[in-house]
This record gives structure tokens, C-alpha cells and sequence, in this order.
């Protein structure tokens, strides 16, 4: 039936939407169509115009469960060689992290196994990790460079991400985080390597089309807010918006300066100050909370969750998978995390892996249901949307359809 309005029609669902007032957006006995990759109506079942049948070519019946937009992971370290679980064990007999740092590990045992993988080799062991992901509902995934600090490394890490979406069908926007750590190569000569980072790596993977936004470490153990900006002015000079890691074990002012950037987002935030908060809400800038790094970390300082909600800023939550503060493989139990540690309301944490996640990867097309959205949504073995958050890890996946096509996970 080529004549069909749709090519897809999924009937008896309900929609938490994202969209208007109502909580969640919900609307309840509801159909939603696709076509032609987009979303191109839904309301409720009774609204329908015509006989299903006659109006799609595939219709199915989801039975009363909830469907949500694509689940978007806006800020990850997913490929990266090797892993860090030993150490893990090593801090729970009872090493330190500094000297774990100090006989080689930590960032620096990354990055070498980073270094050594070959593009095929970190990408069979990246695959499963985002494959984990989709399988929990992720159809848009951000990935961060920054274990490779050298040209080549970096951008085989960036060329992997960039694989990754494709060979899963999904949407990866990749980010280069070359003040991520200062290679040990170059620690007697920092500034050269800042100045290498902005003068040479970022044009050259921008020039290879690798870049979609340019992010750093700004911290005592990172970067300062002055080698920052060195790289977010070549940033803002090649037209590649910022992100910034800010305040997540001191307050540096970096949600200030990533803000005077007009940044997409700042990220971590647990020691953001008031003056942070409202430049934020000037500028627009997504706060991220990233509750998988506060666990892992055994953090105890919250993020100031009131202050953000008192200024309107958009928050989103994001699993930071990495293999040192956050080896966290579920969207859906960081949005748990974040109500269980943070105190987030389940309404708030969905809107931050959906439509504030968008906004935290400058998406405009997706993270919500609407008519002319990217057909990217999940049905769910849930009925309401706090479920979403309640269960703690299980697999609730029921189906997923990025651009309006049907993908396994
Ligand atoms: N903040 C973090 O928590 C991770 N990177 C960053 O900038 C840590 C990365 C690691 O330990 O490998
Ligand atoms: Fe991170």
C-alpha cells in the first residue's frame, strides 16, 4: 500500500510528550505516526483520522505502554582502551586514588592503553558499551575524546565514536576534550601542550569533520580557567560551540566562563556558585549532573539542585561513562540515580535524558514528541513514567525506532 499518509502507526500507547505544562506531557490512548523519519501526527486514539489500517503501511499496537522520545546520553568518555577495574579493587584494599595516580594509573593508565589500541581493536571494545546503552533506550549519544592527548590517538577515538553511530544506526555527536589531562610527555611544558591542543589538534579534527563541540577539564587536577579559554577562543573562531567540565571538586568559575562563551552546557557542578548559576541562566547553558561520577566518587556534596530550579536552568543527566569515576553502562539508572542522590522529581530527570539533553548537544530536532520531530522514540515495559526511574536496573526496553525505522538493541 504505497498510498498509505504513513509509513508507521503505533495505537494504544501513552505519550509522555515532553511538551506544554501537563505533567510529562502526558497523553493518554494515544497513537503516534512516523514518516518519512519524522514524527507526523499523534493524539489521542479517538482523534484518529480514518481507519488505521488504510492510513499506515505498518500499524501496531503497544497495548497501553509508554512511549518517550529517543533517550539522549549527553555527555560520555565511551571509547577508551583497556579498563580501570583493577584499581578498583586496589581503592577498596585500601590504596588511595593520588597513589594509584602516582605509580601510573588513574587518567594516565587510559590513556596508554588508548594509545596502544588499534582503530579496530577500540572499537570491538567500545561496540558493546554502546550497544549497552541502546539497549537501555539511548538512540543519541554524545562521546568525548581526551584519552588519546596526541593527534593520532585522538583522533582514532573520534573516528570510532563517529563508527559506533553508524554501525548501530544511531546518533553520535562527538566532542574533543584535549585538555582533558596533561600527557606525561609534556608535563614539564603544560603550556605547550595547551597551546598545541588549540593551535594544531582542534583545527586539524575539525578540518576532518570530527568535531561537533569542543569541551575541557577545568579543575585543580585539570586545566585552569585561563588555558580554558585559550581553546575556547580557537573554538569560537572555528564557529564550534563549548562545553565546559565545571565545578566538580572545586569551584574554579567555570560555569561563568563556559556561559560567557554562550556554552551549550556545563557539566558536573557540584561546587557551582550562585554567581555560576545566574550566568548560566543568562546564557542559556544546560547544567549536567552526572550522578554515576558522584557514586563512584562516594561525593557528598550535592549540586545546588534549588538554585538551579529557582534561576530556570535546564537540567539535564548523563551517565559520564568512563573508566575511572563513572563506569556507568544505563541512561535510565543514572535519571534513577539523579532522584535517589541529587533529589530530583522523576518528571525532572526524564526531561533530563530526553528534551534538556537535547539542548545540552544543541539538538533542536529531538527529545521531544511532537509533530516534525526526528521519529526517534522507545516503547517501554512500564505504563507510567516514574517507572522509568523507580526500577532500578532490569530491562524495560520494548522497542526502539530511531528516525522512524525499527532498531534492534
Ligand atoms: N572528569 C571525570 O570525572 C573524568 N574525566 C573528567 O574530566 C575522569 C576520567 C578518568 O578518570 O578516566
Ligand atoms: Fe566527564
Amino acid at each position: 500500500m504505497n498510498n498509505a499518509r504513513w509509513d508507521r502507526l503505533l495505537l494504544n500507547a501513552t505519550l509522555a510528550t515532553f511538551v506544554g505544562d501537563m505533567p510529562y506531557g502526558l497523553i493518554e490512548h494515544a497513537a503516534i505516526a512516523m514518516h518519512h523519519g519524522r514524527i507526523s501526527w499523534l493524539d489521542r486514539m479517538v482523534d484518529l483520522p480514518g481507519d488505521p489500517a488504510v492510513l499506515a503501511d505498518t500499524v501496531q499496537s503497544l497495548d497501553g505502554a509508554l512511549v518517550t522520545p529517543g533517550l539522549i546520553d549527553c555527555h560520555t568518555h565511551l571509547v577508551f582502551g583497556g579498563d580501570r577495574a583493577h584499581e578498583f579493587d586496589l581503592r577498596l584494599n585500601g590504596a588511595s586514588y593520588e597513589e594509584i595516580a602516582r605509580a601510573g594509573g588513574g587518567i594516565a593508565s587510559s590513556v596508554m592503553a588508548t594509545r596502544a589500541a588499534s582503530e579496530e581493536q577500540l572499537f570491538a571494545q567500545s561496540l558493546p558499551r554502546a550497544k549497552a546503552l541502546l539497549a537501555d533506550g539511548v538512540t543519541t549519544l554524545e562521546i568525548k575524546s581526551g584519552y588519546g592527548l596526541e593527534l593520532d590517538s585522538e583522533r582514532r577515538m573520534l573516528r570510532v565514536a563517529r563508527r559506533l553511530g553508524r554501525e548501530l544506526g544511531i546518533t553520535v555527536r562527538t566532542s574533543f576534550l584535549g585538555l582533558h589531562a596533561v600527557p606525561a610527555e609534556y608535563r614539564e611544558r603544560r603550556s605547550e601542550y595547551v597551546a598545541m591542543v588549540g593551535d594544531e589538534m582542534l583545527p586539524a579534527l575539525t578540518a576532518d569533520g570530527l568535531v561537533d563541540a569542543v569541551d575541557a577539564f577545568c579543575e585543580g587536577i585539570g586545566f585552569s580557567r585561563e588555558e580554558t579559554r585559550r581553546v575556547f577562543e580557537r573554538a569560537k573562531q572555528l564557529d564550534l560551540p563549548v562545553k565546559l567540565h565545571a565545578e566538580q571538586l572545586s569551584d574554579q568559575d567555570g560555569a561563568a566562563l563556559v556561559a560567557e562563551f554562550g556554552g551549550l552546557s556545563a557539566d558536573h557542578l557540584e561546587h557551582l556558585s550562585d554567581s555560576g548559576i545566574r550566568a548560566m541562566a543568562a546564557a542559556g547553558t544546560v547544567a549536567v549532573l552526572l550522578p554515576g561520577a558522584f557514586y563512584a566518587l562516594r561525593e557528598t556534596k550535592l549540586p545546588p539542585l534549588a538554585a538551579l530550579r529557582e534561576q530556570r536552568v535546564p537540567i539535564a543527566i548523563a551517565t559520564d561513562c568512563n573508566p575511572g569515576t563513572s563506569p556507568l553502562l544505563s541512561l535510565r539508572l543514572a535519571a534513577s540515580m539523579a532522584c535517589t542522590l541529587f533529589r530530583l522529581t522523576p518528571e525532572e530527570a526524564l526531561r533530563g535524558i530526553t528534551v534538556n539533553a537535547a539542548r545540552a548537544l544543541g539538538l533542536e530536532d529531538r527529545g521531544t514528541l511532537a509533530v516534525g520531530q526526528r521519529a526517534d522514540l522507545v516503547a517501554w515495559h512500564a505504563k507510567q513514567p516514574a517507572e522509568l526511574c523507580y526500577w532500578i536496573g532490569g530491562q524495560l526496553l520494548r522497542g526502539v525506532w530511531v528516525g522512524g525505522e525499527s532498531v534492534t538493541a
